[in-house]
């Protein structure tokens, strides 16, 4: 199948999954397009079932905000027509289905029907998608898409109740190869350049987006150091990052927490690491939890969202409620407090993310390709 993927192409979630299903489907001979403004930060190798077409939006004066949906419906239309793509498949609705509406009407009027999937993250539902200034753009685009999936349970019952949505819902949750991990990882973890060996070491990965409550990591890291000898590594840029830079140096921790900023080495990180933080106020799925379960890391979550579909409870680690930091740092010391619990909890987390295997994900969207294109 010729199938054009658009998404953002940073260190987000989306473009994560967007990127790494771009990839797959490649590898197994389809002819993938990736629609974007700069090349996907995982999309290193480039061959002929593996394309990217930049998107660019020229700069003019008289524009307070360059219009990007036009750019990229435009190039839509130009691709489309040139590769003869049979199907879109846009993740994160804003602005992705909106502009991919507008490609499909206007290829319509030349004769040419190509059906469209939108792909919900998750904040494109639960924050932006849901402000007054965006909705009804939104809501018009999730329904004029021909087909929609949701990366969780959860994001497909907080769209249809946010959203007045016509079309069907398909759930196909995110996904993570877990035979590339292991092959990744092959060379021996640097353990003893990051922590002493009696040093259990804690991860959290995100954007620092307010939504991520980078206050409570601190917070919980803060009691487990208290109890357990311990190293916060804090991978990722953004925003509340130095408001928790400020906090490590008022509590007196700062010697024990490392920022790393952006990483393309995130399973060099995972694969040290003994447990992985992740408090958010919300999280349509938890890529980053997977990922970290992916390479036998337990998780200390919050119970939000589509959380409880991907760390189970006693089991691959903890949910509490949002905010709860003292049930999440007592839980988070229950599991690093032994060696034999750790050990433990780390084989459950593997064996819950084998569940979400792309080798089990990956059938689901080729169906829904092939369906979207016979039935158009
Ligand atoms: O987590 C973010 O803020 C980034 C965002 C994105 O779209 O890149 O992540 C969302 O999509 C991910 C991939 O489907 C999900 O794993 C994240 O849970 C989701 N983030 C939120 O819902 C806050």
């Amino acid at each position: 199948m010729k199938i054009a993927i658009v998404c953002y192409p940073t260190f987000g979630g989306s473009g994560v999954v967007a990127t790494e299903l771009g990839l797959e489907l490649a590898r197994r001979g389809h002819e993938i397009h990736f629609i974007t403004y700069r090349q996907p930060v995982r999309l290193a190798l480039l061959n002929e079932n593996l394309h990217y077409h930049e998107v660019n939006v020229p700069e003019y004066p008289l524009f307070h905000y360059q219009p990007y949906e036009l750019a990229l419906s435009s190039k839509l239309v130009d691709m489309v027509k040139l590769y003869k793509i049979e199907v879109l498949h846009v993740h994160y609705a804003i602005p992705h289905a909106y502009a991919g509406y507008m490609a499909k009407q206007m290829l319509k009027n030349e004769g040419i029907y190509i059906p469209m999937i939108t792909t919900l993250h998750g904040t494109d539902i639960t924050l932006v998608g849901n402000h007054p200034f965006y909705k009804p753009a939104v809501t018009f685009s999730i329904n004029k898409s021909d087909y929609v999936t949701s990366v969780s349970q959860s994001l497909k019952d907080d769209t249809l109740k946010l959203f007045k949505i016509k079309n069907k819902i398909k759930v196909i949750p995110n996904f993570i190869e877990i035979e590339k991990n292991y092959k990744d990882t092959e060379s021996p973890c640097q353990r003893v350049v990051m922590a002493k060996d009696n040093e259990r070491i804690i991860t959290h990965i995100s954007n620092f987006r307010k939504v991520k409550r980078i206050p409570d990591i601190i917070k919980i890291f803060y009691t487990i150091q208290k109890e357990i000898p311990a190293k916060l590594m804090m991978v990722g840029d953004g925003p509340e990052k130095e408001v928790a830079e400020q906090m490590c140096l008022d509590l007196g921790i700062h010697d024990k927490v490392i920022f790393f900023g952006n990483s393309n080495e995130i399973d060099k990180i995972l694969c040290l690491t003994d447990l992985f933080l992740l408090p958010s106020e919300t999280e349509s799925f938890g890529l980053a939890a997977l990922e970290a379960m992916a390479l036998g890391v337990p998780v200390i979550s919050s119970n939000s969202g589509g959380l409880p579909e991907v760390n189970f409870n006693g089991y691959s680690g903890y949910l509490s409620d949002v905010g709860n930091v003292d049930e999440m740092a007592q839980n988070a010391i229950s599991i690093l407090k032994d060696d034999a619990t750790l050990k433990q909890f780390k084989a459950n987390a593997l064996e819950v993310a084998k569940k979400f295997d792309i080798k089990n994900i990956l059938p689901k969207y080729e169906a829904l390709y092939e369906k979207a294109i016979n039935d158009y």
